[in-house]
C-alpha cells in the first residue's frame, strides 16, 4: 500500500518543502543497484555540424531518419567533449548552429524483452540546446547546456527484433537574449566588407562558449515501477542528528518503502518506513568542510527500498543515496555551518581545459580536487553555471563546500529581463535545485553573476528569482553575485549574503595597487552599512603570464599578481573580523576565451596555468589559506570526540 504523500506525489511530480514543481519526475543521478544496471556510452560517436548557409539542411534531409554516414560525411567525436578544439577545421572551432552526433548501442536481451525494465536514456549536459531521435523517434527536447536530461525510451527499445538502438542527437549553441547565458547573433549586411549571410555570436561573458555533448551519456534501467526522486534534509538537536526524507515514487500508487540510513562502517543508525518521515540519529556524526575539523565529510547512506506487488508477481527498487548531516546558517555578519562560523578560503573555478573543452574528464577532475586540498582552498563557486554531478560528489566525499551558480552570466541587456527569460530563469532553478539539493557540500545558491542589477526590471526579476529558490528549497541562503554599486544595485535587498567582485587596480587604476586598500576598505564599509548582512569576495585577481618576471611589479608579471593579491589580503584580514566571511580568488586556473585584444590566448588570471601548473600567486594563497584554515578551525569538543570517520583527507 502506498504510504505517506508519494502516491499524490506520483501525479504532481516532486515537491520540496511546500512549494509545487513545475518539473515533472525526478533527476537522480543513475546509480547501479541490485535493480539497476547502467550503460555507458562514453567513445567515439558519429558527427556532423551542418554548415548549410541557414544551418537547417539536417532537418530538411531528415538526418535523424538514417544511419548519419548515409546523408554525407561524418567526424569521430569523442563523448564528453567539446567539439571546438579537436579537430584541425577552422571553422568548426568557431561554429555557430547545429550540430549532430549520432551512436549505435547494443544492448543486453533483457533490457529489450523484460517489459518490466524501464530504459531511460540520460545526457548529462548537451550545450545548448538539443534534440534527441532513438531509431529515428523523436524522445526528446532539452534547452540549456549545464544541467541533466532524461527520455524514457522503453517502449523503442521494447518494440521489434533489435537489440540494438540509433540514438541521435541535434544540438545547437546559438545564445540569445532570452537564453543563460545570454547572447545576441550581430548580422553583418554591409556587403563592401562581409560575406552574403555573414553574422558573428556576441556574448557578455568572457569565457569561450564550448559545445557538444560535455558530460557523459547513458543508459540505465529501473523496474516499471520505481523511486523517481529523494529529497533529504538535515538538522541537528543537540547530539541527535535528524535526516528528514521525502521519496517520491512513479509508476503505481500501491508499494511500500522502508529506508536505513548506515554509517561509514555499514551499521545501520537508524531505519523508517513509508514515503516520508525523520530519522533520528543519536551521537551523529557531522558533515564538516575540510580543514574545519578532524575528519570532514563523514557520510552517511540512506538505503530505499521500494516494493510492490503486480499482476506479473512481485517488484522491488533500491536506491543509495550519501547523506552528510549537517546545518547552514547566515546571521547579520556570519556564514555558519553546523552553528560554527566559516570562513571561505577558496577559487572560482571553471569546466576548462586543453583540447577537450568543457569535456568531463576524470584525470583533469581528480588532479584539480588535489590541488584544491594542496592549496588549503575550503571552497568554490561554480562561477559560472552548474558544474558536473560527478564534480559536486566529490565536493561531497572530500568536505569542499559549494556555493552553486546557474547559468545566470551576462544579463545585461534589458530584452533579457523580460518575462520570458525570467519564465526560464526560475525553470534552470528548479532543474538545478533537483539535481543538486541532496548535496551536503552545496551551501548556498547563486542565481547570477554580475548581471546589469541596476536596470529598472533588476529589482522585480531578482525578486522574484530568489524568492521562487528559497520556496524551493528553505534549507539554503540564496545570492547572486554582483559588481554594481551598492546604491544602485535593486537585487541587492533580497539576497542573504553580498557577494561582491572588484577588479581594483586591474580594470580600474590600472598599475596603481596603492590605492586598493582604500579602495577596498570603502567597498566593504558600504554595502555594510547599507544592508548589514555578511559580504564574501567573490572575485578578485589580476590577469598573469606564467614566467613573465619584472621588479618592481608591472601588469602581467607574477609579481604583479602576488602584489595585488596581498593588497587585498591586508583589508581581508581587517574586515574579516567583522562581517566579511570569505574570499575567492579569480581564477583557479588560466581558461579559454573568446578572441579579443584583452586576452592573449585566454584569460590569464589563474593562479594555476591552464595546464594547472602553479604561477607564483599559487604558493602565497597556499600559505595564506593553511594559516586561515588554522586560525578558524573548530576545536569543538562534543562533535570532535564521537567522530571516527574514516576519510583520509585529515590535516
Ligand atoms: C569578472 C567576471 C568573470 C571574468 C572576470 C575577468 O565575473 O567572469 O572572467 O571579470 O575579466 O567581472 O577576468
Amino acid at each position: 500500500m502506498a504510504r505517506g504523500p508519494a502516491g499524490a506525489a506520483a501525479v504532481l511530480g516532486p515537491l520540496l518543502w511546500g512549494c509545487a514543481l513545475a518539473l515533472q519526475g525526478g533527476m537522480l543521478y543513475p546509480r547501479e543497484s541490485p535493480s539497476r544496471e547502467r550503460k555507458e556510452l562514453d567513445g567515439l560517436w558519429s558527427f556532423r555540424a551542418d554548415f548549410s548557409d541557414n544551418r537547417r539542411q539536417g532537418f530538411e534531409q531528415q538526418w535523424y531518419r538514417t544511419p548519419l554516414r548515409e546523408s554525407g560525411p561524418t567526424l569521430d567525436m569523442p563523448v564528453p567533449s567539446s567539439f571546438n578544439d579537436v579537430g584541425q577545421d577552422g571553422r568548426l572551432r568557431g561554429f555557430v548552429g547545429w550540430v549532430w552526433y549520432e551512436r549505435e548501442v547494443t544492448l543486453p536481451q533483457r533490457w529489450t524483452q523484460d517489459l518490466g525494465t524501464r530504459v531511460v536514456l540520460r545526457i548529462g549536459s548537451a550545450h545548448y540546446y538539443a534534440i534527441v531521435w532513438v531509431n529515428g523517434v523523436h524522445v526528446a527536447e532539452h534547452e540549456g547546456g549545464h544541467l541533466p536530461f532524461e527520455a524514457d525510451v522503453s517502449k523503442l527499445v521494447q518494440s521489434g527484433p533489435l537489440s540494438s538502438c540509433r540514438i541521435t542527437i541535434a544540438i545547437n549553441n546559438t545564445l540569445t537574449p532570452h537564453t543563460l547565458p545570454p547572447g545576441t547573433i550581430l548580422y553583418q549586411k554591409d556587403t563592401s566588407k562581409y560575406p552574403k549571410g555573414y553574422f558573428v555570436q556576441n556574448t557578455h561573458f568572457d569565457f569561450f562558449n564550448y559545445a557538444g555533448l560535455h558530460r557523459p551519456v547513458l543508459l540505465y534501467t529501473t523496474p516499471t515501477i520505481y523511486i523517481d526522486d529523494i529529497t533529504i534534509t538535515t538538522g541537528m538537536d543537540q547530539n541527535t542528528g535528524l535526516v528528514n526524507y521525502k521519496v517520491f515514487v512513479q509508476g503505481s500508487e500501491h508499494f511500500q518503502l522502508e529506508v536505513r540510513l548506515l554509517d561509514e562502517e555499514g551499521k545501520v543508525v537508524a531505519q523508517g518506513t513509508g514515503g516520508q518521515g525523520q530519522l533520528q540519529v543519536p551521537s551523529a556524526y557531522l558533515w564538516w568542510p575540510y580543514l574545519m575539523h578532524e575528519h570532514p565529510a563523514y557520510l552517511y547512506s540512506l538505503e530505499v527500498r521500494l516494493t510492490a506487488q503486480t499482476a506479473a508477481g512481485p517488484v522491488s527498487d533500491f536506491y543509495a543515496l550519501p547523506v552528510g548531516i549537517r546545518t547552514v546558517a547566515v546571521t547579520e555578519n556570519q556564514f555558519l555551518i553546523n552553528g560554527k562560523p566559516f570562513y571561505f578560503h577558496g577559487v572560482n573555478k571553471h569546466e576548462d581545459a586543453d583540447i577537450r573543452g568543457k569535456g568531463f574528464d576524470w584525470p583533469l577532475l581528480v588532479k584539480d580536487f588535489n590541488l584544491l586540498r594542496w592549496l588549503g582552498a575550503n571552497s568554490f563557486r561554480t562561477s559560472h553555471y552548474p558544474y558536473a554531478e560527478e564534480v559536486m560528489q566529490l565536493c561531497d566525499r572530500y568536505g569542499i563546500v559549494v556555493i552553486d551558480e546557474s547559468p545566470g552570466v551576462g544579463i545585461v541587456l534589458t530584452q533579457s529581463y523580460s518575462n520570458v527569460s525570467l519564465q526560464h530563469h526560475l525553470e534552470v532553478m528548479e532543474e538545478l535545485v533537483r539535481r543538486d539539493k541532496n548535496h551536503p557540500a552545496v551551501v548556498m545558491w547563486s542565481v547570477a553573476n554580475e548581471p546589469a542589477s541596476y536596470l529598472k526590471p533588476a529589482g522585480y526579476y531578482f525578486k522574484t528569482l530568489i524568492a521562487h529558490t528559497k520556496d524551493l528549497d528553505p534549507s539554503r541562503p540564496v545570492t547572486f553575485v554582483t559588481n554594481s554599486n551598492y546604491e544602485a544595485d535593486l537585487g541587492a535587498p533580497y539576497v542573504d549574503v553580498i557577494c561582491v567582485n572588484s577588479y581594483y587596480s586591474w580594470y580600474h587604476d590600472y598599475g596603481h595597487m596603492e590605492v586598493i586598500q582604500l579602495q577596498l576598505a570603502t567597498q566593504f564599509e558600504k554595502w555594510y552599512r547599507t544592508y548589514q548582512k555578511p559580504i564574501i569576495q567573490s572575485e578578485y585577481g589580476a590577469e598573469t603570464i606564467a614566467g613573465f618576471h619584472q621588479d618592481p611589479p608591472l601588469m602581467f608579471s607574477e609579481e604583479y599578481q602576488k602584489g595585488l593579491l596581498e593588497q587585498y589580503h591586508l583589508v581581508l584580514d581587517q574586515k574579516r573580523k567583522e562581517y566579511v566571511v570569505g574570499e575567492l580568488i579569480w581564477n583557479f586556473a588560466d581558461f579559454m576565451t573568446d578572441q579579443s585584444p584583452q586576452r592573449a590566448m585566454g584569460n590569464k588570471k589563474g593562479i594555476f596555468t591552464r595546464q594547472r601548473q602553479p604561477k607564483g600567486a599559487a604558493f602565497l594563497l597556499r600559505e595564506r589559506y593553511w594559516k586561515l584554515a588554522n586560525e578558524t578551525r573548530y576545536h569543538g569538543s562534543a562533535v570532535k570526540s564521537q567522530c571516527v570517520g574514516n576519510s583520509p583527507f585529515t590535516f
